[in-house]
């Protein structure tokens, strides 16, 4: 099983260990049967809720501070769902006008070395989803309803020439999925919390954008492999890169860093992503983006599973778990081991 992902290979060590403590305290008596079924069922749920489609979308409002800087801040508005109506209230607390002006088009990044003059052109042409502005120590509020692109990220700017070209932008990123947008984040102890991404897509290509968050103090990479399915190897990776370039590489440098990843993902299946930075992925720095794909039973909402399994009591928690990781590792020893990229 040399080519195992770290995912699947800590969880069998795991399960190994918990699951002949499970065993163990089966042996005990029968009244510890029921937290047995209630765990397995409850498991069972969960991995199902984490593949709900989305719910209709709800509002949502935004506060900004309009400054002479010049910027926005907050700069980055996240957790709004696809299809939302949002509202931006904005606060000039500045003594310069300025405006609050968004990109129609999801994941179109503004050419910085534009002038004024270009930069009103292109929204000349191209149109805005929302434009307002605001004098100075005056309020005011723009509401629009996004587009149902799930996982695009629209950037906003000042009209007001020069602002754009002095650093006054923003990103409004849109939730790809349930509720909750993808977010990632890195620890010290190597690892990405969490291992595995899901995203329900019936249509292809999809964009897609996960917020990555630096939670330690080492420099890290985010590293998405563009080919489906194909699972490149500590060994091998940065050959395999070579010739396949990914289709995300954010760079996560300093501590409590957040980037975002913008990506398009070409056709459903499993895309593994990992930290590029020397050492960290030997050391199971990596994780799956599972697209229009079900995860392997129960493995991504693992800590779900545990925190509800919680609520039992006494031997029986210990028990839950080692029930639940038991049915994980034999569901997952079914699946064909995963190999690496071979080109
Ligand atoms: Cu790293």
């Amino acid at each position: 099983m040399e080519n195992t992902r770290p995912l699947h290979r800590g969880l069998r060590r795991a399960a190994g260990t918990c699951g002949v403590l499970g065993l163990l305290l089966l042996a005990i008596g029968l009244p510890l049967a029921a937290p047995i079924a209630e765990a397995t069922q409850r498991g069972a749920a969960l991995s199902l809720e984490y593949a709900r489609p989305a719910a209709a979308p709800a509002s949502v409002g935004y506060w900004l501070n309009l400054t002479d800087a010049p910027a926005f801040v907050p700069a980055r508005l996240v957790g709004a769902e696809a299809g939302a109506l949002v509202t931006v209230h904005l606060n000039n607390t500045g003594s310069l006008n300025h405006s609050f002006t968004l990109v129609r088009s999801a994941n179109v990044v503004l050419n910085r070395s534009w002038d004024p003059e270009q930069l009103q052109h292109f929204f000349s042409t191209n149109g805005s989803l929302a434009n307002v502005s605001a004098v100075p120590g005056r309020s005011a509020s723009v509401s629009f309803t996004l587009p149902t692109t799930l996982g695009a990220s629209y950037e906003f700017t000042s009209l007001v020439p020069y602002q754009f070209q002095a650093g006054m932008l923003g990103f409004l990123n849109v939730s790809a999925g349930a509720g909750t947008p993808l977010t990632e984040q890195t620890t010290d102890q190597l690892k990405f919390l969490p291992d595995a991404l899901v995203v329900n897509a019936t249509s292809y290509p999809i964009t897609i954008d996960v917020q990555i968050t630096n939670g330690g103090s080492f420099a890290h990479t985010w590293t998405l492999v563009a080919q489906a399915n194909v699972f490149p190897t500590p060994q091998n990776y940065s050959n395999y890169f070579g010739k396949h370039a990914p289709l995300a590489n954010a760079a996560i440098n300093s501590p409590g860093q957040v980037v975002w990843a913008n990506f398009s993902i070409p056709a459903q299946g499993e895309y593994e992503y990992l930290c590029t930075t020397s050492g960290h992925f030997a050391a199971g720095m990596n994780g799956t983006l599972f697209v229009g794909v079900q995860p392997p039973a129960l493995s991504p909402p693992l800590s779900t599973a545990l925190v509800q399994v919680d609520v039992l009591a006494g031997a029986g928690l210990l028990l839950g778990v080692g029930v639940v990781l038991a049915t994980a590792t034999n569901f997952m020893g079914r699946f064909p081991p995963k190999t690496a990229g071979h080109h």
